[in-house]
């Protein structure tokens, strides 16, 4: 296939089509040399199967301030970019997408801010995706549309291909009627997503909590799984995404990450125990309910800096956002006072690294942490909790869990559930996770690796498209537990 071919998806289209916010690559320097590369995580490398060896195509934007060129192929997969220009990444990305939709839908914990410029280009870039979407996909073509930032692109894009079949999947919370309806442009968010054919959610209550605004808002009728509108069907489920399994066990299991495993609790000055926090920097992710909670138990006396750290790892992200710029501050204000207070010379009672790892160093230190603390506000799912598990190859450590964390549905009877909100019950929560027992440790690890095993990413990804290409009068989506 020559370049002209792949960049439409060759001469008869593609017959699988991911669109996304970004592309499944990144541009990395490689001895002095900018280059692309696979982006980590779960999704690439479970869409990366089906999309290999020209069947498949990958939409989406490149990447802020990207200069090289994107290839019109990588690994065996198609990629087309959608550019943004300087204005669009403010009001699209920054503005409507994480300053309005993303706080909107993780229960208003900052206030979401509306401005109708922003709404403007969420419509027109959401146009823009659609379009190249309905030059590359194949006739009869499967389209997959992901996450809060293309919510329009199924409506937009079967007004122009009615021929296609399109799946969309939101990676983060829907948030209940009371809040969703505060959006002013809740009716054509809810009609944009309804031009799918199947709308997939992390967990049954997201599915439920749309189905009822589509009710209310456009008119629709039917059942949380089935929806009657506009003369069409369209079906609603829970789709938990998983991690992939496989690969983390693989990296887990090699000698030089579990030697790297013990240097780092070496490094750390060998503490009995070692509790260990993962997240992007976001107000979601509740870092600073488990600082608060780490810092009180330091200060009673149950933690000291010759017993127990914590490594606190905050990934940097929108970093233009004075929401995130303030949480950075307020998390370094707390890390400064714990650690003024309660470490000695050559101990601290927490590391904290405003820096993201490689994927070796972060397994290396899933395995070195006997206690992984989880505390979102408010979570689609967390992969985090999730990948501490699968790393967890002999079968030790305890997982503290939000029950706020979409994770929390198939992981709740054998991870320590709290309330993030409620800090004596986190507190009490760490202190049962540091003094397991390590018979119900292990019981409980085990059954938790059971889950991750059986409901991996690859089997996310395969059940959301059979689900898609299934007959409308029936769905299968993954057992939800609750
Ligand atoms: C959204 C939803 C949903 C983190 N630090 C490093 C690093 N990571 C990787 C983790 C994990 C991923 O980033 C974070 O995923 P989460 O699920 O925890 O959170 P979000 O970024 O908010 O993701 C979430 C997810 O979409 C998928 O649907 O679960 O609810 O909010 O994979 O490992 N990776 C590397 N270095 C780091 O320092 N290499």
């Amino acid at each position: 296939m020559d370049s002209s071919d792949a960049a439409s998806g060759g001469p008869a289209g593609a017959p699988l089509v991911v669109v996304a916010n970004r592309l499944p690559v990144r541009c990395v320097e490689h001895d002095g040399e900018m280059r692309w590369d696979l982006s980590p995580g779960g999704l690439v490398s479970a869409l990366t199967p089906a999309l290999a060896g020209g069947a498949g195509m990958w939409i989406g934007w490149p990447g802020d301030g990207v200069d090289l060129a994107v290839p019109a192929e990588h690994a065996g997969i198609e990629l087309r970019a959608v550019p943004l220009d300087d204005a669009e990444f403010e009001q699209f990305y920054l503005g409507f997408s994480n300053a309005t939709l993303w706080p909107l839908y993780h229960d208003a914990i900052r206030a979401p801010t509306f401005h109708r410029e922003w709404w403007y280009a969420y419509m027109s870039v959401n146009d823009r995706y659609a379009r190249a979407v309905a030059e590359a996909a194949a006739p009869g073509a499967t389209v997959w549309v992901h996450d809060y930032q293309l919510q329009l692109v199924p409506k937009i894009l079967r007004a122009m291909r009615p021929d296609l079949r399109i799946g969309f999947f939101l990676h983060i919370p829907f948030p209940p009627q009371e809040l969703f309806l505060q959006l002013p442009w809740r009716r054509p968010i809810i009609e944009g997503l309804l031009g799918a054919d199947l709308v997939g959610f992390q967990v049954q209550g997201a599915a439920s909590n749309f189905s009822r605004v589509a009710r209310r808002v456009v008119g629709a009728s039917g059942t949380d799984a089935v929806l009657d509108f506009d003369g069409r069907r369209v079906r609603v489920g829970a789709f938990p995404i998983s991690v992939d399994t496989t690969a983390l066990i693989k990296r887990a299991s090699d000698p030089a990450v579990q030697g790297r495993a013990r240097q780092i609790r070496e490094e750390l000055g060998s503490p009995d125990v070692v509790m260990l926090g993962v997240d992007r920097l976001d107000y979601t992710k509740g870092i600073d309910r488990r600082l608060i909670a780490v810092g009180e138990l330091f200060a009673e006396g149950f933690l000291s800096t010759s017993r127990a750290v914590l490594v606190q790892i905050g990934v940097p992200s929108r970093e233009e956002d004075p929401h995130y710029r303030r949480e950075r501050e307020h998390l370094e204000q707390l890390v400064g006072e714990i650690n003024g207070e309660h470490s000695s010379v050559g101990r601290s009672a927490i590391h904290y690294l405003y820096q993201s790892v490689e994927v070796d160093e972060l397994v290396a230190l899933y395995l070195a942490a006997d206690v992984m603390l989880v505390t979102p506000l408010r979570d689609g799912m967390n992969l985090v909790a999730k990948e501490y598990v699968a790393c967890r190859v002999d079968a030790t450590g305890a997982l503290v869990l939000s029950e706020f964390a979409g994770a929390a549905r198939e992981l709740r009877d054998a991870a320590i559930l709290v309330n993030p909100h409620d800090l004596d019950g986190l507190k009490q929560a760490i202190r049962h996770a540091v003094d397991l027992d390590p018979n119900e440790g292990t019981a409980r690890m085990r059954r938790m690796r059971r889950i991750v095993r059986r409901h991996d990413v690859q089997a996310w990804a395969r059940t959301f498209l059979a689900a898609l290409h299934a007959d409308s009068s029936h769905i299968s989506t993954t057992p939800d537990p609750g």
